[in-house]
């Protein structure tokens, strides 16, 4: 796979296919018009939309320019989800499993320049054991309503598995379709295929190139912010030496960005990087040899009108939000983000904990699903894609998945991912896997991560409504932690609020009740040199399927899902100020 992204740049060239498209359902005849990029699920009040399990169909026609006679042409697809079909003329060229990261597809011998092909991509939707993110089969799905046994319920239970039914093991919206950029991709013939860069924060800049071709040499060149050089050479692999380096430093530091030219007979591609290291020593994390505290909200992909669709326009508000918070970081929870939204943490200096999208792994046979080939490819295409970036501090294997019920399979099905996470990556980042509220004192998988991460609702879904039980409960967890020597993450906690709903009393729901619930947190997390970070869950509310547990989707925003700030936005604002 080339994971480059793409670049017009004096050799490259993209032409974006983004825009109004045919769709339709698998079976239907007539077509009608959808937007790309974005999760078509929002586009129609048709309830199948929304609700239908099972393949839809895309269509547009595409024309190569005869301009691009002699290029190597490519179609890339920045993520379909889930998985995809793809077909020129009717004929299939591709097949892509998982939703959440690019693939491409060389049209050398399938198309002439200047040439116009009908391009068909078919999106399958369906979640089971054998995708990520996890839907049931059988089981409810998150937050669903079961009453198992009960003839009847069995009785709609089966009519509903028949006509074919999405149940996810996870508690965000299945939103699904061509949700992010497509485009066409010429390059020279002789390309480069892919860069690694390690900086360290001495200055030394050790490079490799992959080629496609060996006839040239490659020349590595690094421009300052100015677009000044200041260092050059040439090779395959080697290091070079940046003079009084401007380190990558995270918000309210300066990111500071070098650009690495590199050139290669016809091609030329410009990667930007920052130098900067990062490392966990004892309870610390070191940025740059500083210790790092994170503080942020956790997010979500998710807005109205686009679904989980890349929206530039929502990302650099977003982002915006997190400086108004005076937040530095988020993990991007639950699958990896476009890849857009990495370039603009690195130039805002916002820093990420990059996820998998293995979710929903709660169910305690999951250890026999034989997943783990599956997560092992995915992992290593989001290293492979992200591992450039300053603003990735570390890599999260998965969310919540089962680690104490049966302790032993789990270390055996995560350990392997463990290593290979920090085998795969050249700057060798931290790993976690983030933990779910659980028999912690049996779990062996959690506590054998770099960093511990760990979403806790006490005062929530337990001890609801008690912060003074809630800390009790909360203190005596932490006093376990501390005897365990690691850093410590709250990578989650949070309560349901609904915009406008105020009591004198803070009772749940209300927006007091979200001041009260994270005043109560803060207290306990206050008083702990181990724990290196706060992650309130979430930045915004956000869709979610149905049940009896969500009104109108996940209220446990810090804003509201048009992006506007409750009581507890403001109130962390002022603390984060102060941090
Ligand atoms: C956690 C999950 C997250 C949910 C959250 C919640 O990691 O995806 O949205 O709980 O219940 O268990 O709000």
């Amino acid at each position: 796979m080339n994971t480059l992204y793409p670049q017009n740049n004096a050799s490259r060239m993209t032409m974006d296919l983004g825009g109004v498209w045919d769709f339709r359902f698998q079976g239907d005849r007539e077509w009608r018009p959808i937007a790309v990029p974005a999760s078509y699920n929002d586009q129609s009040p048709d309830p199948r939309f929304r609700n239908s399990a099972g393949t839809v169909e895309y269509r547009r026609k595409i024309t190569l320019p005869a301009a691009w006679r002699g290029l190597r042409a490519c179609l890339r697809f920045d993520a379909v989800a889930h998985n995809a079909r793809i077909l020129l003329n009717g004929r299939e060229i591709a097949a892509h499993r998982g939703g959440f990261l690019p693939f491409e597809v060389e049209l050398d011998g399938l198309m002439e320049p200047g040439e116009t092909a009908e391009l068909t991509v078919e999106a399958d939707n369906r979640i089971n054991h054998d995708t990520l993110p996890i839907g049931t089969e059988g089981e409810t799905a998150f937050f669903g309503s079961d009453n198992p046994g009960i003839p009847a319920v069995e009785a709609g239970k089966k009519l509903q598995q028949e006509r074919g039914i999405n149940r996810p093991a996870f508690d965000f919206f299945n939103y699904t379709g061509i949700q992010r950029p497509v485009r066409l991709v010429a390059t020279p013939r002789q390309f480069i295929r892919d860069i690694t860069l390690v900086p360290s924060v001495s200055g030394e800049v050790c490079f490799s190139v992959e080629t496609e071709g060996t006839d040239s040499p490659v020349r590595v060149e690094i421009l300052d912010g100015e677009g000044t050089a200041v260092a050059q050479g040439e090779g395959r692999e080697g290091i070079l030496s940046v003079p009084n380096p401007r380190l990558w430093e995270p918000w309210p530091g300066t990111p500071y960005l070098y650009t690495a030219r590199v050139t290669f007979g016809e091609d030329l591609y410009e990667l930007p990087f920052g130098i900067r290291e990062v490392k966990v020593d004892g309870t610390r994390f070191l940025i740059n040899g500083k210790p790092f505290r994170f503080h942020g909200p956790c997010k979500h992909e998710d807005s109205p009108f686009r679904g989980r669709g890349t929206d530039p326009c929502l990302n650099v508000t977003d982002i915006n939000l997190y400086h108004w918070l005076n937040a530095n970081c988020f993990r991007t929870s639950h699958y990896p983000y476009a890849e857009e939204m990495y370039q603009l943490c690195d130039r805002e200096g916002i820093v990420i904990v990059d996820e998998t999208p293995a979710v929903g792994m709660w169910a305690s046979e999951q250890y026999g699903w034989n997943l783990a080939g599956y997560h092992m490819q995915v992992l290593e295409n989001m290293i492979a894609r992200d591992r450039n970036h300053p603003c990735v501090v570390m890599w999260s294997l998965g969310n919540e998945p089962d680690t104490d019920t049966m302790p032993d399979k789990a270390l055996e099905y995560w350990r392997p991912l463990y290593d290979a996470a920090h085998r795969l990556d050249p700057q060798n980042r931290p790993v976690t896997v983030v933990g779910c509220q659980n028999r912690y004192e049996l779990d062996r998988v959690i506590c054998s991560m770099d960093v511990v991460l760990i979403n806790r609702y006490y005062g929530w879904y337990n001890l609801s409504g008690d912060l003074e039980a809630a800390k009790f409960a909360f203190r005596t967890e932490l006093d376990w932690w501390e005897k365990q020597h690691k850093p410590v993450i709250l990578s989650e906690y949070g309560a349901d609020t609904i915009a406008g709903l105020h009591g004198a009393v803070a009772e749940m729901f209300t927006e007091e009740f979200q001041v009260a619930f994270y005043e109560a947190m803060s207290e306990c997390l206050d008083e702990r040199d181990f724990v290196i970070g706060e992650m309130p869950w979430n930045f915004a509310d956000f869709a979610t399927c149905q049940g009896p547990m969500r009104v109108g989707g996940n209220r446990k925003g810090l804003f509201t899902r048009d992006r506007r700030p409750k009581m507890a936005a403001h109130w962390f604002r002022e603390r984060w100020k102060k941090i």
